[in-house]
């Protein structure tokens, strides 16, 4: 049970980090690659074509601009691609975030906020932990202590005023 995580760029490689910092935690092995909708576009294919079969069970895809690379991965893959727009160009990520979403009928891309890189490895976590007890239960706990957390600095404030 992998996750792959495709970037248009190596630029991108410092927001996405965050994602494979989530999976890592969950000890979930990455398969992570550079691979462009643009520059590479047949090796981008390729590896979508030939990710179930190599284990990958969902995909982040991470890219900026014209951001097409979740959707290509999607197009020939019938994996759950998680979008990742990356804010890499003068327009703050909306490029991006509008070229992730806006897929046509028939092929879905999710998409989580830009530079949401945690969340996206999450949401790839999750999606995985549905078919996964073990998965299920680390995520349970993950979100006890995220509440647990909250609760202190509540508490913190409360103390305060
Ligand atoms: C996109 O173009 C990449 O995903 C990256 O966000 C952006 C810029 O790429 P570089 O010019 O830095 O390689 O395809």
């Amino acid at each position: 049970m992998k996750v792959g995580i495709v970037m248009g760029s190596d630029s991108d490689f410092p927001v996405v980090k965050d994602a494979i910092d989530v999976l890592r935690k969950f000890n979930i092995e990455v398969e992570a690659r550079v691979l462009s909708a643009h520059r590479t576009p047949y090796d981008a294919i390729e590896y979508a074509k030939t990710a179930y079969d190599r284990g990958i069970r969902d995909i982040i895809g991470a890219a900026g601009k014209a951001a097409h690379l979740p959707g290509v991965l999607a197009g020939v893959s019938t994996l759950p691609v998680i979008g990742l727009p990356i804010k890499s160009s003068t327009m703050d990520g909306m490029d991006s975030l509008l070229s992730i979403v806006q897929m046509p009928s028939g092929v879905p891309v999710a998409s989580v906020a830009i530079n949401g890189a945690k969340n996206a490895g999450l949401l790839a976590v999750q999606m995985l932990s549905t078919g996964n007890e073990d998965l299920h239960r680390q995520f349970v706990a993950y979100k006890e202590e995220m509440a647990a957390a909250v609760r202190a600095k509540d508490q913190k404030i409360q103390d305060m005023y």
